[in-house]
């Protein structure tokens, strides 16, 4: 199917003069919607064309995840662990120190990781946690791997200290469509959001950014969440695609599970809408299975968390990972 951009038509001024109309959207939100209406063969035959002409498609980024400041966190995400506002179970940490940053470092690299991606549960971090995460990223640089950061809301000065630092990646999901955004988080805003990435681009850094599925959105939500980042200008060089993991005590443990092959689609829209970007099957993998990630594989997935723990909770193993790639044909880089 040919999916055609459709142009907006030029906004007029009540005097008469054309006002400068505002730049189309390259992926109108009713185009990434038709995207998920194609029959499921159709649509992955459309993203393995689109991965194969920009990637190797048996080569795999593997990014290991490490939560360097846990718990505590004042936001009110409902999918969230960490939040103070639900009771989970999960303890409130201090920030790491860069000797426990540099082993785990050295062995995310001896298990084959590119990437090394620190987490922390702020809501935005202060100047002084900016100092400390900076040595980490230092630490992490020299280990030999690419360094990224998701710390909440930065501000450009902090921003363009990480880049000082080395920073390689942020990190900053929208994580759902900007009307669906109110129905599970009410303590920052969409916006909020927009203007970190804007900042953390502006710096100088590579963006990484996406979203959760699985939160009881519809389909038209998934797409309306693509959509956003696939518009960003330019759109994120990686982009996390995470499936809800449901934890006692968040609001949103119970929520009626994604069907599978929805998952896959979304990959699949990810994949066509944002054809250079490394599109990484994120957060959820234990609870799909082999087959259903080798889908994702299939439907342009090309990068995955790799380590048995993302932030509070499980992750396949090393061993189950290395297992799979090899099963599959799957090349690390
Ligand atoms: N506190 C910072 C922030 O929210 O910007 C950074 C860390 S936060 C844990 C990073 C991302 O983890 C969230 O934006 C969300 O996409 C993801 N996440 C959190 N809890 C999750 C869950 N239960 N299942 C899937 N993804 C989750
Ligand atoms: C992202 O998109 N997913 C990762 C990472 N960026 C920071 C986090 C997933 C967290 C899953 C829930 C947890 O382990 O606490
Ligand atoms: Fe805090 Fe980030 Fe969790 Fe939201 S997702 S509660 S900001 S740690």
């Amino acid at each position: 199917m040919q999916v055609t951009p459709t142009l907006k038509p030029v906004q007029v001024l009540r005097r008469g003069v054309a006002a400068t109309p505002a730049p189309a959207p390259r992926w109108p939100i009713a185009d990434v919607a038709a995207l998920f209406e194609l029959p499921f063969n159709d649509l992955i035959y459309r993203a393995q064309q689109v991965h194969r002409e920009h990637f190797d498609a048996n080569e795999l980024q593997l990014s290991t995840l490490l939560s360097i400041k846990t718990g505590g966190c004042e936001e009110d995400c409902g999918y969230c662990p960490q939040s103070v506002h639900f009771d989970t179970g999960v303890e409130a940490g201090k920030l790491l120190d860069p000797a426990a940053v540099a082993a785990a470092a050295r062995a995310a690299r001896e298990q084959g990781a590119s990437r090394f991606c620190m987490g922390a549960a702020w809501r935005a971090p202060k100047d002084r946690d900016i100092e400390k995460v900076a040595e980490l990223v230092r630490v992490v640089k020299a280990e030999g791997l690419e360094a990224c950061c998701t710390l909440g809301m930065l501000s450009d000065t902090q921003a363009h200290a990480l880049k000082d630092a080395g920073l390689d990646y942020y990190n900053h999901n929208l994580d759902t469509a900007p009307e669906a955004y109110g129905r599970f988080i009410s303590t920052r805003t969409y916006d909020d959001r927009l203007q970190t990435l804007r900042r953390v681009r502006d710096a100088g850094i590579s963006v990484c950014c996406g979203g959760i599925v699985g939160m009881g959105e519809s389909r038209g939500e998934r797409a309306g969440l693509v959509a956003q980042i696939a518009n960003l200008d330019p759109y994120p060089e990686s982009v996390p695609i995470n499936q809800l993991v449901q934890v006692e005590g968040t609001p949103l443990h119970g929520t009626e599970p994604l069907e599978p092959f929805e998952f896959v689609r979304t990959i699949a829209v990810a994949r066509i809408t944002m054809p250079k970007a490394r599109v990484r099957l994120s957060a959820g993998r234990q609870q799909l299975g082999d087959a259903v990630q080798a889908l994702c594989f299939l439907a342009g997935a090309n990068s995955i968390f790799y380590g048995d723990k993302l932030l509070t909770t499980g992750n396949p193993d090393w061993v189950a990972d290395q297992r799979l790639l090899g099963t599959l044909g799957i090349v690390a880089r």
